[in-house]
């Protein structure tokens, strides 16, 4: 019998961002700025590799509600349909504009301690797919460059938190997890946008997807 002990856990910190947090975010998550004690605690720990992601979109980006005449942001959705392959299409969740490249509001907060981090993945760059994943978009046009890295390291572990809990968060452990890797979202070190629907549905459609979701204090919690 082969016993294979190896585990080199990366910390993936899902765009943390001032567009993301409280008081000024054009897409502020409720008490989003509030993950920093978690996630600054969890940067001290012997991760294998500890990464940023940031949304980085073009102003034309398709998410942006007022690229589209008369979308009401977070209420109007709008079809993607892939740029190569007119077959295969994707509707799309419009948001207010948000992480445009060359802005502050595309800022890792400064709350966060960026020394720590080895290395930042922008995402979101196509201005024709949404890209909540940072991995991958849904049609696969865009791709970051994450999993290559996370291959590099050899992780067999992947641990979640930043923003948005029910969005990048949640998109990105998914990938994670259908990469192969052991994933846990970290309950603390992260908030959702619509916590209602996150707690009554999304955790449970994750888990699903094999996700685990935990607590710093080591209780499995959803
Ligand atoms: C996100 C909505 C739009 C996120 C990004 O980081 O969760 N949400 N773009
Ligand atoms: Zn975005």
């Amino acid at each position: 019998m082969t016993i294979n002990s190896a585990f080199k856990p990366a910390l993936i910190i899902v765009d943390f961002q001032e567009d993301f947090c409280p008081p000024n975010g054009s897409l502020a998550v409720p008490q989003g700025r509030d993950i920093a004690p978690v996630v600054n605690a969890l940067l001290t720990l012997p991760f294998a590799i500890k990464i940023a992601t940031r949304d980085k979109h073009p102003q034309n980006h398709i998410s942006f509600a007022e690229n589209h005449p008369g979308a009401i942001p977070l209420k109007s959705y709008h079809t993607i349909i892939h740029p190569t392959d007119p077959t295969k299409s994707d509707t799309t969740l419009l948001w207010p504009t948000h992480c445009v490249q060359g802005t502050t509001g595309a800022d890792l907060v400064p709350e966060l301690d960026a020394e720590k981090i080895d290395v930042v993945v922008d995402k979101g760059m196509d201005a024709r797919v949404e890209m909540y994943s940072a991995f991958y978009d849904p049609m696969r046009v865009s791709v970051s460059g994450l999993g290559e890295k996370l291959k590099e390291e050899s992780v067999t572990d992947v641990f979640v938190v930043g923003l948005a809990a029910d969005y990048c968060v949640r998109a990105t452990a998914e990938s994670a997890a259908e990469e192969g890797y052991r994933t846990f979202i970290v309950e603390e070190g992260t908030r959702p946008v619509m916590r209602e629907i996150w707690e009554a549905e999304g955790k449970k459609m994750v888990e699903g997807k094999g996700v685990r979701i935990v607590s710093v204090d080591g209780e499995e919690v959803a």
